[in-house]
């Protein structure tokens, strides 16, 4: 019980991709006797879901060798054969996200608009309700709204937030709000970020810059470079999330918007294909809409 109130936004934002998924696969799970030809339904029904064509055809290879052991296949055996080959693929064995330290810092980076200033005033309260003390630092000089945006958040949070002025050098912002991190009893600072993928080379070192500076104060590398991707934009996401990770380390994802979009599809190739763990799952506007991902509540609220 406990367990699935901690899930229950999470669980109920997968509703539009259940409804699209389960639409195109009852059909098919309506039929009383099944066969190959089901399966190439249920594969092109996978793929209409904002599932890549490779990661689909897996599935289904996967499929196939689960259900060889059945004389006769029913809905019930297939929809599970479905579940476990899903939940196969996307329960890695990745590493606990690094938020345990006394001292922690995330990056946020992702494209304009995905949801990054958003999710970082959501990570704010989350870690702020679990005793976390959380300091934001608006890097994001270039969108002159995003300062105020933040600050915004951080008023209705309680949350500190430093800024700087518009147009000021991010890694600038970055100095001053790491200096209040390290002088005062922070646990962790989370840093925003402008996204501007397509000035990749600008991207690339206003990152560095930022990391760089991240590095001396806490003599290591930021403990995670977390991207914020919108499920909305289905497999374009996937697109984002291979060229960030061509141009920075990524440590994990932040999926948002699955409360607006039937592509949480999405999900099973950023673990299965991009190999990268997805930490959370954005599941509204408000502060309180964020939800860590279980696999194993993905898999259940699929059909
Ligand atoms: N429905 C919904 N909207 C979201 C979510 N996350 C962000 N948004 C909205 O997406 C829009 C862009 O968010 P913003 O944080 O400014 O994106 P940024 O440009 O990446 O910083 C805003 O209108 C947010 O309210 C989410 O999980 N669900
Ligand atoms: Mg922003």
């Amino acid at each position: 019980m406990k367990i699935f109130e901690k899930f229950k936004n999470f669980a109920e934002s997968l509703k539009k991709t259940k409804e699209g998924l389960s639409e195109k696969i009852n059909s098919v799970f309506g039929s009383a006797k099944l066969g190959t030809i089901e399966l190439d339904k249920i594969e092109e029904a996978l793929i209409l879901s904002d599932i890549s064509y490779q990661t689909a055809s897996e599935i289904i290879e996967g499929v196939k060798k689960r259900i060889l052991k059945f004389k006769e296949l029913t809905p019930d055996i297939l929809k599970s054969a479905l579940k476990e080959e899903i939940y196969f693929k996307i329960a890695k064995d990745f590493p606990e996200i690094k938020a345990n330290g006394e001292k922690n810092i995330f990056i946020i980076v992702g494209v304009n608009g995905v949801g990054k200033t958003t999710t970082i005033g959501k990570l704010g309260k989350y870690y702020t309700d679990r005793g976390k003390k959380v300091i934001i630092a608006a890097c994001d000089t270039f969108r002159a709204a995003a300062k105020e945006q933040l600050e915004v958040w951080g008023e209705r949070t309680g949350l500190e937030v430093v800024s700087g002025k518009e147009n000021q050098d991010p890694a600038s912002v970055a100095h001053d709000a790491v200096q209040k991190f390290k002088e005062r009893d922070f646990n962790l600072l989370l840093i925003d970020t402008a996204g501007r993928l397509h000035n990749k080379k600008h991207l690339m070192e206003e990152l560095s810059k930022i990391k760089r500076v991240a590095s001396k104060s806490n003599g290591r590398e930021p403990d995670e470079v977390l991207l914020v991707i919108d499920a909305g934009l289905g497999q374009n996401s996937i697109v984002q999330a291979e060229q960030f990770k061509a141009l920075t380390d990524i440590t994990g994802v932040i999926i948002t918007k699955l409360d607006g979009s039937a592509k949480g599809g999405i999900i099973i190739d950023i673990i299965h294909k991009i190999n990268l763990p997805v930490r959370f799952i954005g599941t509204g506007e408000s502060s309180d809409k964020i939800s860590e991902f279980s696999p194993q509540i993905f898999v259940d609220n699929l059909f």
